[in-house]
């Protein structure tokens, strides 16, 4: 018997969407269940590169957004072999931002298109279902620490929330996220369940083709 192999997950939407939670509790529930599951995030701000994100992000140090663009999507690749490995080997990914974010952000900051934006991510694996956790403007302001780091202002937030519009494709659903975490944690359950019974046999696809 061949081995199944995961599937990939992603979790997208602006800052303070509940991203974070729902990873991990969409995690917890999926091993719960019996079902191989890890969580993953990006930023990841331990690889090197991440480092560098990390001070920028918290205002530490300067770099031009072109820099900072390339960064964010190097730090996909330094993942890469190990998430493409893990999920070819049977384990489910569900991954807090991903190469969405790297597109969509940097249009919002710079103005560049959305195809510049994607370029540097081309041949990374392709999620198999993007979850767009959608917010409204006063819950995203109420939420803790909002504001803190950079890119957390509503003006950028509204422009990044329409490139990820943008950046829909068949793989994407849309949830409410105003919703209680209970109900939001539900509706992703569902989504994960049936989208990880859907890619098991098919090959992990890539980033854009
Ligand atoms: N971000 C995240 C980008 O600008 N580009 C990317 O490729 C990724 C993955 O980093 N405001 C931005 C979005 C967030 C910030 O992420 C930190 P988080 O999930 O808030 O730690
Ligand atoms: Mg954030």
């Amino acid at each position: 018997m061949t081995t199944k192999r995961g599937a990939l997950l992603v979790l997208e939407g602006c800052d303070r969407a509940g991203k974070s939670t729902q990873v991990q509790k969409l995690v917890t529930e999926l091993n719960a269940r019996g079902i191989s599951a890890e969580v993953r995030r990006f930023p990841d701000r331990t690889t090197e590169v991440g480092k560098i994100i990390d001070k920028y992000l918290s205002r530490v140090v300067d770099l031009p957004p072109e820099t900072v663009h390339l960064l964010f999507s190097s730090n996909r690749w330094e993942k890469y072999t190990e998430m493409r490995k893990t999920i070819l080997s049977g384990t489910t990914l569900v991954v807090d931002r991903y190469a969405a974010s790297g597109a969509a952000y940097t249009a919002a900051t710079t103005g560049k298109d959305l195809s510049w934006c994607k370029e540097p991510d081309r041949g990374l694996a392709k999620p198999d279902l993007v979850a767009l956790l959608e917010i409204s403007e006063d819950v995203q302001a109420s939420r803790a620490n909002w504001g803190s780091e950079r890119f957390e202002r509503s003006e950028l937030q509204q422009k990044v929330s329409s490139s990820l519009h943008q950046l829909m494709d068949e793989s994407w659903v849309t949830v409410d996220a105003n919703d209680d975490i209970d109900k939001v944690h539900a509706k992703l359950l569902a989504l994960a369940l049936s989208a990880i019974e859907m890619v098991k046999d098919k090959p992990l696809g890539e980033l854009y083709d």
